[in-house]
């Protein structure tokens, strides 16, 4: 069956690109729409129907709206890439979710933390002894990671897959804060891998330094 697909959600979102990225590793035929930030919407009645917390990113196919990012990709990946960028067997599914879920709980938290209090709040606003707890945190989550590259071409194994797309989406934007921060070497080496996929080059390896000391959208 051919698939419709709607996504909600401004390119520069950090969470939306995830979907973009996701939908063209898929090649799917989607719509995108702009949303979010100053392309507003959120309020709408008809987009609080899709998602009741008014954020984007948000997808609409035959089958409904489905909202929170990285419960996009494991649903667009279990729909059309059986077996391939979604892993059929439980045990070796599980190896490629609990990346997921880290991504959403460690890797992600601090990253959005260094990225607003470093990157997007204007120097004079900065609050230093923060800034440097979530680059610390950054630091033991990118080791960790290092750590298990070391053994592995991608997160969930020896090809890519859907894990690799919520901790690859950070990757862009916290080596090029500005920041000298570590370049941990299989951290470095899966990034060069993602950076050989074109929907990796299209949606996430893109400029952002419009929003540099910017707290507003
Ligand atoms: N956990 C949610 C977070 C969604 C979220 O915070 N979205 C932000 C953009 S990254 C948003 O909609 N912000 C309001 C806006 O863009 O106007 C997800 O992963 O989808």
């Amino acid at each position: 069956m051919k698939s419709s697909i709607t996504v909600w959600g401004r390119r520069s979102s950090f969470n939306v690109q995830k979907v973009l990225w996701t939908l063209d590793e898929l090649g799917l035929h989607y719509e995108h729409r702009n949303a979010g930030g100053s392309f507003g919407g959120l309020d709408d009645p008809a987009f609080l129907a899709m998602n009741p917390n008014g954020l984007v990113p948000v997808i609409l196919d035959e089958e409904g709206s489905v909202w929170e990012s990285n419960s996009i990709v494991r649903y667009l990946c279990a729909k059309h890439s059986q077996g391939n960028l979604w892993i059929e067997d439980s045990f070796a599914r599980s190896k490629a979710d609990r990346w997921i879920d880290w991504a959403a709980t460690a890797l992600q938290p601090s990253f959005m933390r260094l990225f607003w209090g470093y990157y997007r709040t204007p120097e004079a606003q900065r609050d230093k002894l923060a800034n440097q707890a979530a680059l610390s945190s950054c630091l033991k989550h990118f080791r960790l990671l290092d750590a298990h590259l070391a053994n592995n071409d991608f997160l969930a194994g020896s090809h890519f897959t859907a894990a690799d797309i919520p901790a690859g989406t950070a990757l862009h934007r916290y080596f090029g804060l500005g920041l000298a921060v570590e370049e941990p070497p299989n951290v470095m080496a899966w990034f060069s891998r993602l950076k050989k996929r074109p929907a990796f080059r299209q949606h996430v390896l893109v400029p952002f330094d419009d929003l540099y000391g910017r707290i507003a959208f």
